[in-house]
């Protein structure tokens, strides 16, 4: 899972600009500090008492001076401001009305994803067109989250009851780790997400094949699955596309098969780490919103078998 997420290598015109922003400001920052300690050693070598020596001169006002302090830190204020806005103008555009591409709401500790022109939902995985901006509305189903994406540029706060937008977007195709970076509780550390990257054609397949209702499973298990899966309380929590399963509690699992990762980010999605959660999600993920049910052996190899086939 060592994705590069380093703000050190930007991946779009807002994360750029940002770090540009941040490359000019510590160099000011380090001109000013070796200003301010160069004077203090030369002073404090210069102007040090000699034995014998009485009180130096004392000076009261210098008019030439105090001029000089005041003007110097306001014009590099001003500066400071100027590149300051020229950085927001490119991070934080106006959207002037334009629809989102799609809704990204916080949960503890989970994304959800609604793509609402397109018609479905997803979790914890954004996928976006390379090089094409989308705007993306930000909401909280509980407690205050923050969305953010270091290679992609700013953070935007996920607050319940307000809307908030964000303009994404990436250079390159690729994955790009995200977080949530606003303090939510005891899994806030595993409150990830990724954002794809892909080619418009990728994204169009990706997009086709998330709105549409996965087949129903024809190996015997996987039909045993599908029952269980109705039969126990997964139902009252989980939405599955063509099945009466539309609670959203948690992820919805129509195409759970298709996805990365499994319980934010904490663990890569594979057999063997789906049924070590359905074992026990509060032994991977301790703290979470899904409860612990010991599940029989039975039931459990069906439900993985299931889940397997919502590709
Ligand atoms: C009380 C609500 C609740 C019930 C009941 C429940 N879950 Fe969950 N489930 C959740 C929540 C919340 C998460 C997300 C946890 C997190 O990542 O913090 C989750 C995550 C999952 C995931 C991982 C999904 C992902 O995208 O990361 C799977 C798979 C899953 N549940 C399957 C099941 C199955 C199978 C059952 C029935 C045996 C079940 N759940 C019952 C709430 C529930
Ligand atoms: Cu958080």
């Amino acid at each position: 899972m060592g994705i590069d997420s380093s703000i050190f290598g930007p991946a779009s015109p807002g994360a750029e600009a940002i770090l540009k922003l941040f490359g000019t400001l510590t160099l000011f920052s380090a001109v000013i500090f070796a200003i301010v300690l160069g004077g203090t050693i030369y002073s404090v070598v210069r102007f040090r008492a000699k034995p014998g020596q009485g009180e130096p001169r004392q000076v009261f006002g210098h008019t030439r001076l105090e001029i000089l302090w005041t003007v110097a830190p306001a014009a590099l204020i001003l500066v400071i401001g100027v590149l300051s806005f020229n950085t927001l103008r490119v991070v934080d555009p106006a959207r002037n009305g334009q629809p989102p591409e799609l809704i990204l709401t916080g949960h503890q500790w989970w994304w959800e994803v609604e793509y609402p022109q397109a018609g479905f939902v997803t979790a914890n995985e954004i996928h976006i067109p390379v090089g094409q901006p989308v705007w993306i509305q930000i909401e909280s189903a509980d407690v205050v989250h923050d969305f953010w994406v270091p290679k992609l540029g700013r953070k935007m706060d996920a607050i319940p009851g307000r809307s908030n937008y964000l303009r994404l977007e990436a250079d390159t195709p690729g994955v790009y780790l995200g977080a949530c970076a606003e303090f939510c509780g005891v899994q806030h550390a595993w409150m990830r997400l990724r954002v794809i990257a892909q080619t418009p054609a990728e994204y169009a397949a990706w997009q086709q094949a998330q709105a549409a209702i996965p087949p129903p499973p024809t190996e015997t298990i996987a039909v045993q699955g599908a029952k269980r899966f109705q039969e126990l309380t997964c139902v009252n929590c989980h939405t599955i596309g063509g099945s009466p399963a539309q609670a959203n509690a948690g992820p919805d699992l129509t195409h759970i098969a298709s996805r990365q990762t499994l319980g934010a980010g904490v663990l890569e999605n594979n057999t063997a780490n789906l049924t070590g959660w359905l074992t026990n999600p509060q032994a991977v993920k301790p703290g979470n919103q899904m409860p612990h049910f010991t599940l029989s052996s039975a039931d459990l190899s069906a439900l993985v078998a299931y889940l397997e086939t919502l590709r």
